[in-house]
């Protein structure tokens, strides 16, 4: 008899957050303006994360829901000791670069900015809770967009490491693990939000796509370079938006529209971790004849420093087919996907597939071969706050315990080495395809609505009791 109460007594329970959407205080502590605070909610939104719609072209009554979120910046003491009260293990979120480094190219830090994180990261271990910093999640200051047209330009990848040093120097011996960039294949289908990639007229869009990853990529292996150099203890993550794609049908052609949309995913991965373009890759480049400026060092770089581990988001598995004629569009999640009939969908859509999740698993684990780390997960959904103050999400527990079920069973069943689950917005917060309060994923409910009223305040929802079980239990009480 397998023994199924088997997540390793070091498993890294926890939840994560992210700057961007949950910290607010966009004026406060000599903080510079960022993409966030240029996003706005409502119709515009999708367009100008997308990069279709130039920000400086919204008008003076738009509403950027970034610029308060749920206020972390005032609240994150109260938030972490949720967290210490459900006895989470890990905690990821994200540091603002513009907390860091106003705009960007200033030759020393803002202390203020450092303070308040370091505070943050005292907190956290003192009460054992690992903490676990995403660099930059959707994030870069407003002025590298503005003068330097943000990761399409080389001159950017200084600019990144100059904070990314910052960071591993201040905080030497209290953060351990680290991720470079926040869903870095997001750039593919969000450049703005991913990258704060605006697109001119008439432009090879994905040409500057390529352009903006191998950027990203070269600034990511030479972080890992630094980040190791200045503390060998570093361990560092790429950070994918996963979830297979599945064939729509049997069909060969379609099979094969599977395989190759996966390596829309894999292409970073590939160079994160195994330190080169894929052929499939290369060949790409040339069929679209995309050249992309590179430097001589650039391959050895790319080789010499992959990640230590390999996090990703998991929310739902795609489809997909050869013939654009076949299936119905789902709504909903930015990464398009076929309607799965097998597969029920949540409030906005997002396809529910536990099983998907090992699935996955055992992609990144097979073809990797590295530590894997969930570091998002969840359901987005609408709650109601009762009379009494509680909330009854078991909506989300039944999501939340499917996927932990599959996860022990890609532990036990098939040897993925996994450690650790940081499930998303443990804390509600302000969505990013949406910019909407009312989709929460969060233990822990806050007072806001999706028109900016509310008291803030926060409230333990049924889940917050049901994950301080399942990390009491180690995953065994689900
Ligand atoms: C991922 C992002 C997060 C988060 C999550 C949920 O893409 O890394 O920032 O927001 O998706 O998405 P949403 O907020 O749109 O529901």
């Amino acid at each position: 008899m397998s023994n199924y109460n088997i997540f390793p007594d070091e498993f890294l329970w926890g939840g994560a957050t992210a700057a961007n959407q949950y910290e607010g205080g966009y004026n406060q502590g000599g903080k510079g303006p960022a993409l966030v605070d240029v996003l706005p909610s409502g119709k515009d939104r999708y367009d100008v994360m997308s990069g279709k719609l130039d920000y400086k072209k919204l008008d003076e009554s738009t509403e950027y829901p970034g610029r308060v979120a749920v206020d972390g910046y005032s609240h994150w003491e109260e938030d972490i000791d949720y967290m210490i009260e459900m006895g989470f293990r890990v905690y990821r979120f994200s540091i603002s670069w513009s907390r860091i480094f106003p705009l960007g190219t200033e030759k020393t830090p803002n202390t203020e900015g450092l303070k308040f994180y370091e505070k943050i990261i005292d907190k956290l271990n003192k009460n054992n809770i690992e903490p676990l910093v995403t660099i930059c999640h959707f994030d870069i200051p407003l002025n590298l967009i503005e003068q330097y047209g943000s990761w399409r330009n080389r001159e950017v990848i200084q600019f990144y490491l100059k904070y990314c040093k910052t960071l591993f120097n201040y905080f030497k011996g209290k953060v351990k693990y680290w991720i470079t960039f926040n869903e870095i294949n997001m750039l593919f289908h969000l450049p703005f939000m991913g990258a704060g990639i605006v697109f001119s007229e008439n432009e090879n869009q994905m040409e500057v796509k390529y352009q903006v990853a191998h950027n990203e990529l070269v600034a990511s292996a030479l972080a890992t370079k630094m980040a190791h150099e200045i503390d060998s203890n570093n361990q560092i993550g790429c950070m994918l938006a996963a979830g297979q794609y599945y064939p729509y049908s049997s069909k060969p052609e379609d099979v094969f529209d599977a395989l190759d949309k996966n390596r829309d995913i894999f292409f970073f991965g590939d160079i994160q971790v195994r330190g080169k373009y894929p052929n499939y890759a290369k060949k790409k480049l040339q069929e679209l004849n995309i050249e992309i400026k590179t430097e001589p060092e650039d391959e050895a770089i790319l080789k010499k420093y992959p990640v230590d581990f390999v996090s990703f988001s998991y929310y739902s598995s795609r489809l997909t087919s050869a013939d654009e004629n076949v299936g119905e569009k789902t709504s909903g999640n930015v990464i398009h996907s076929l309607r799965n009939k097998y597969l029920e969908t949540s409030e906005w859509g997002w396809q529910i597939d536990p099983l998907g999740l090992r699935t996955t698993l055992n992609a990144l684990y097979e073809r990797y071969e590295k530590p894997l780390f969930i570091v998002e997960n969840g359901l987005g959904a609408k709650d109601k706050l009762n009379g009494d103050g509680s909330i009854d999400d078991d909506y989300r527990i039944e999501y939340l315990s499917r996927h932990i079920a599959v996860m022990r069973d890609a532990i036990v069943k098939d040897g993925v080495e996994l450690i650790g689950y940081t499930s998303w917005g443990c804390i509600d917060l302000i969505s990013a395809s949406t910019g909407q309060m009312s989709k929460r994923y969060g233990y822990v409910y806050v007072d806001k609505d999706d028109e900016g009223k509310g008291s803030l305040k926060r409230y333990k929802k049924k889940s917050f009791y049901w994950y301080k079980k399942v990390i009491e239990t180690n995953g065994e009480n689900l």
